[in-house]
């Protein structure tokens, strides 16, 4: 997390926005045509009582902006928030490729991030199981770069052609509009039981991944395989990597379903929160490189999108950084507006033949044309490019731009040539050539159809709590689904994973694994032999278990930006507590008193202390961790809100660090807690750097076994 700065964040890119911001400090009310206004709050009638002029300019224009401020939410994505930052190089690598982001050391590239879930309307809850979206874009001196990634290095499906299924089957069904921002419903269990490419994404989004602490406490990944060109022409396969500086952290289910209802823009409020209080969120960059004469290599094909590459096996390596220093000034005209296309490249970077990246290429300009209306939506002011553009196309809606002189064609001589071609020397984009000999075919490759293979090795490099998280998920899943066919398909699919998996989801779910399923999977019905030539292959073992998958292995060195809650009334000792609170905010922890009621309590110092939340409006599920000052009076004014119990109840259900002070410790005997004093994550009057290791572990899963009879 960086050093909070609080000098005003500069970018070529944020400068370019400055000029299109409007500031209304001082300013008259005006109509669009700069006419000023003496009266909005009246419409211009016959007479006091009516009725209402035809005539009446200033009421057309204005309710007719207010009629069309509306477009239409993306079709997947639509519920996102963003944030401007830059991305730093740590050294060049000129050898693989010959991007100025990547090869010049000195530059601060601007990069604006949309963080996203998938399947929920523009207006849904943050804490959804889902795939996160993780796409940046860097405005980069040789024109714009987007990395349009999400938060596991895989996808769902290996051809473009199934993506409207894929996400037809999980949006809320047709019929109803129901399930909202939720794959627990048959359709989506359905096609995934009838696709098992779709396996190994699955067993992500069931892992904690689907449920991240914090969009700032989740991985980035570009997911396909791409190429680096260097300067001599030379090619390597390349996948892309976002570290979070604050490691990988999850909530857990039950949490995750009540932060919905406490907090439905959890993860934006933290975004948010996090950068106006200068935490800046920051993520490493690395990069996987395979040499082309390795294409071949591994047991999985490297086009595959279903696929990632063990880091075991390619170890990733960390080349720059990118930190989120800016809030947008207004959410549509930046985070609404933003329009991320995998085509926008730049010379160093080239596309592969994977099919899923193929079919995005085509996707992404198509979407934005019917979301923003117009082929100039690269002139709205956040999808602009950092460097001038010049080029033959013309008019349409909203063109911003008055385009000089006679010619808009190429050749031409009336212009001189002009706008002329760039030689590769000097940054003119050419594409990697590639030799293509090949039958026109609707195909897919026999090297795409292992479909077990990685979601076990995912499921086997797991801890026994996130294994055991995994169980839940597909048990609490497979259980809002109505049809059994479509569960036992699953359970029989779940088998091909691991077979105690499927032992456990089956037992939840009352049902049996079936040793065999009636309907073949992965085949269309009524198609030719030719279509439904692979199944999936048997499970293979070619790695036992790669670390980087697992969260256990993430980093636990920090308690920056972690919320704590100091459960507290009138009268509690400051004493023990100015220590605590000191060391905690040292190290970055948000500490909030929250009191029976709002305004301000008194300590027994006689000192006023401002009260961030009254108990009556707050949840346990918001905070990371709670500290329990001492103070005879304070504790006995607490025990007299039963809401209190509940609080300390769900932080330790949730296996969340705690620590009371003196007489604070009586709370916690008048909750359902047992044996705390034997847990190593609940502090007695402990040492203030106790708690903190306590919390930067961000969970004592220890306690998971024992906390499942807690009835909150
Ligand atoms: Fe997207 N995807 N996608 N997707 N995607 C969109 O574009 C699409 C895929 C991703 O914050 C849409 O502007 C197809 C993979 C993110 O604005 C649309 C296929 C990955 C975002 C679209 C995929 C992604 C989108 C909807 C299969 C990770 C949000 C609105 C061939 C590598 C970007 C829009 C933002 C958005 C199509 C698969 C990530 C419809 C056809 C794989 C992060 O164009």
């Amino acid at each position: 997390m960086a050093k909070k700065n609080k000098s005003k964040p500069s970018s070529k890119k944020i400068d370019q926005l400055a000029d299109s911001t409007k500031d209304f400090t001082d300013k008259n009310l005006t109509t669009n045509q700069g006419l000023k206004v003496n009266d909005t709050n009246n419409s211009l009638k016959a007479g006091e009582r009516g009725a209402t002029l035809l005539e009446d300019f200033l009421l057309r224009e204005k309710i007719t902006s207010f009629d069309h401020e509306r477009i239409p939410e993306r079709i997947v994505h639509a519920r996102g928030s963003g944030a401007h930052g830059y991305f730093e190089l740590y050294e060049s690598i000129e050898k693989y490729t010959k991007a100025g982001l990547f090869t010049d050391t000195q530059r601060k590239t601007p990069v604006f991030v949309r963080f996203s879930t998938v399947a929920g309307s523009k207006g849904s809850p943050d804490l959804a199981r889902d795939v996160r979206g993780f796409a940046v874009k860097f405005y980069t001196e040789e024109g714009t770069w987007d990395l349009v990634g999400n938060n596991m290095p895989i996808f769902f499906i290996q051809d473009a052609m199934k993506f409207p299924d894929l996400i037809h089957s999980v949006k809320p069904e047709p019929n109803n509009e129901i399930p909202q921002a939720a794959s627990a419903h048959d359709t989506f269990y359905d096609f995934v039981s009838r696709a098992t490419e779709t396996l190994h994404n699955h067993i992500w989004v069931m892992s904690d991944r689907g449920i991240p602490r914090s969009y700032r406490m989740m991985e980035g990944f570009g997911i396909h395989t791409f190429r680096f060109i260097n300067a001599a022409g030379k090619s390597h396969f390349v996948k892309f990597h976002w570290k979070p500086v604050l490691g990988v952290h999850s909530v857990t289910w039950d949490e995750a379903v009540k932060i919905n209802g406490a907090d439905s823009d959890f993860h934006r409020r933290d975004l948010w929160d996090a950068i106006e209080a200068g935490q800046f969120p920051e993520w490493e960059f690395g990069i996987q490189i395979v040499p082309e004469e390795d294409e071949h290599k591994y047991d999985f094909d490297l086009l595959d999108p279903t696929k990632l590459i063990p880091e075991e096996l390619v170890p990733v390596e960390i080349i720059g950084k990118m930190t989120l220093n800016k809030n947008p000034e207004n959410f549509f005209a930046e985070t609404e507006q933003v329009a991320f296309l995998p085509g926008h490249i730049v010379p160093g970077i080239d596309f592969t033949n994977d099919p899923l990246l193929q079919g995005r290429l085509f996707s992404y300009r198509d979407t934005q044309l019917s979301r923003l209306g117009s082929p100039n939506f690269h002139q709205i002011p956040i999808n602009r490019p950092v460097v001038p553009s010049h080029n033959n196309q013309r008019d349409g809606h909203m063109q911003t731009e008055i385009p000089k002189g006679q010619t808009a064609y190429f050749p031409n001589s009336l212009s001189m040539g002009c706008p002329h071609l760039a030689k590769m020397a000097e940054g003119g984009f050419t594409h990697h050539e590639e030799r293509i000999d090949a039958h026109k075919i609707r195909s897919r490759s026999e090297s795409f159809s292992d479909h077990f293979s990685q979601p076990a090795l995912f499921y086997r490099s797991l801890a026994s709590w996130e294994q055991e998280h995994v169980a839940d998920a597909y048990t609490f899943e497979l259980g809002k689904c109505n049809h059994q066919a479509i569960q036992e398909r699953m359970l029989w699919i779940i088998n091909q994973i691991d077979e105690k998996l499927a032992g456990k989801v089956a037992d939840g779910l009352g049902l049996k694994i079936p040793k065999d399923i009636e309907q073949p999977i992965n085949q269309a019905i009524g198609a030719d032999a030719e279509v439904n030539k692979f199944q999936p292959q048997a499970k293979k073992e070619y790695l036992k278990k790669d670390a980087a998958l697992s969260q256990a292995k993430t980093k636990f060195d920090s308690i920056a930006t972690r919320q704590i809650a100091v459960l507290a009334a009138d009268g509690f000792e400051m004493k023990g507590f100015k220590p605590y609170k000191k060391a905690l905010e040292e190290a970055g922890a948000i500490v909030k008193i929250v009191a029976p009621h709002g305004g301000k309590i008194t300590c027994d110092q006689g000192m006023d202390h401002l009260v961030a939340a009254a108990i009556m409006t707050t949840e346990s599920v918001l905070f990371d961790a709670i500290l329990i000052p001492g103070g005879e009076q304070s504790v006995q004014s607490l025990l007299k809100v039963g809401k209190y119990g509940k609080f300390i109840n769900e932080a330790f259900k949730h296996c969340k660090a705690i620590a009371v002070l003196g007489a604070g410790e009586d709370l916690l005997k008048n909750t359902w807690i047992q044996d705390y004093k034997k847990d190593k994550a609940v502090f007695a009057d402990a040492k203030p750097q106790e708690f903190i290791d306590a919390i930067a572990q961000h969970r004592n899963w220890e306690r998971m076994g024992q906390v499942s009879s807690i009835p909150v």
